[in-house]
């Protein structure tokens, strides 16, 4: 699962891309595909693991992918190939510029975002009309094409003519029989507005972006963050009076957003975080540890990360109750500490 960074040139993607990994390339190649895989912070490993001291102690993770490209430029029009690099991201970051920028106009964070935002939608738009002029062409023919996928695009054609992207309605965000377009504007979307060093506030946008996930990261200077001693952060991070990096936020808002959620093993050798899709049952959970779990699966013991707390240690928590046995279909709650039990 990864997410795919985006925006004009000169929005700051690839500052927020450091930012984020903390992997800079200061006079680097900048037409090479960057990847970054990084932790996703949580106070909930971090205290299992000050309780388990164990050996090990293993977070969730994501993947940023920032596409080595020449970038969108204003007035390219619906340009397929600027986007080709995204395609296969299961999420979309879209940085805005929101800083003035030497040689670039003011900026005008809003009439930006929608710019890219229509040409997405104009590049599925003309995917969506090529196929339903295939399918209506061979309406005819003895090997009839699928009927629901025809009706499931003639949906998506009309909401994107009316200038709608496909995110803001699930059934086909997420529809099976879409899924092989990969359509740009179906993935989930965190539209980060990208400010100067003393401006921590989100634009004023209206209506225009109120049914969008915003954020407001402050790229340049957290891209001076990521580089220095915590000493030195927590200095800097007095004086523009933030209580904590904007980069943590967006990390794990990143991973809400391609819709993950974590469950907890614990022990003497390991405190580790688990990924799997919000909705998962305990069966296809426990696939995720081993495949032999799945085949051998008898119970979950179960218990929320909150509930541990409260209750101090295992032996109390079976005491008070808050320690259950789930079977095969529980559907595995985000925080869930669980030890399976199977038979091999
Ligand atoms: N003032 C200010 N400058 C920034 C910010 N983010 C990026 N920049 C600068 O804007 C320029 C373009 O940023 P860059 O990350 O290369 O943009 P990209 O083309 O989207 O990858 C660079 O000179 C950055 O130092 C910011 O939040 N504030
Ligand atoms: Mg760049």
């Amino acid at each position: 699962m990864k997410l795919g960074i985006t925006g004009l040139s000169g929005a700051g993607k690839s500052t927020v891309f450091e930012a984020l990994t903390r992997e800079f390339n200061e006079g680097g190649n900048k037409t090479e595909n960057r990847l970054g895989t990084i932790r996703v912070p949580d106070v909930r490993i971090d205290r299992l693991s000050e309780i388990y001291k164990p050996k090990k102690t293993i977070y969730a993770q994501v993947e940023y992918f920032l596409p080595g490209q020449t970038g969108h430029t204003k007035d390219a029009g619906a340009d397929e190939t600027a986007w080709a690099p995204v395609r296969d991201a299961d999420a979309l970051i879209h940085v805005v510029r929101n800083f003035p920028l030497f040689g670039l106009e003011e900026p005008h964070p809003v009439k930006d975002f929608m710019a890219l935002d229509q040409e997405l939608i104009l590049i599925d738009l003309a995917q969506a009309e090529k196929r339903i002029a295939r399918m209506d062409a061979e309406a005819g023919k003895a090997k009839k094409p699928d009927p629901e996928e025809r009706d499931l695009l003639g949906e998506c054609h009309a909401l994107l003519e009316q200038e709608t992207p496909l995110r803001r309605h699930p059934h086909l965000a997420f529809a099976r029989k879409l899924r092989g377009f990969a359509f740009l504007s179906a993935k989930p979307m965190l539209v980060l507005f990208n400010n100067t060093d003393d401006d921590d506030s989100l634009p004023d946008a209206g209506a225009a972006v109120s049914e969008e996930n915003c954020m407001v990261i402050r790229g340049k200077l957290e891209h001076e963050l990521a580089q220095m001693t915590d000493e030195e952060a927590a200095e800097l991070l007095e004086e523009f009076e933030i209580s904590a990096s904007a980069t943590d936020r967006v990390v794990k808002q990143s991973y809400k957003l391609l819709g993950l959620i974590s469950f907890f093993t614990v022990g003497e050798d390991e405190v580790r975080a688990w990924t799997i899709k919000e909705g998962t049952s305990a069966l296809d959970a426990a696939e995720v540890i081993h495949s032999d779990i799945k085949k051998g699966f008898i119970r979950a013991e179960t218990i929320s990360c909150d509930d541990f707390m409260d209750a101090g240690s295992m032996a109390a928590a079976k005491k008070k109750g808050t320690l259950r046995l789930e079977g095969k279909t529980y559907e595995v709650k985000d925080g869930d500490i669980i030890n399976f039990r199977f038979n091999v």
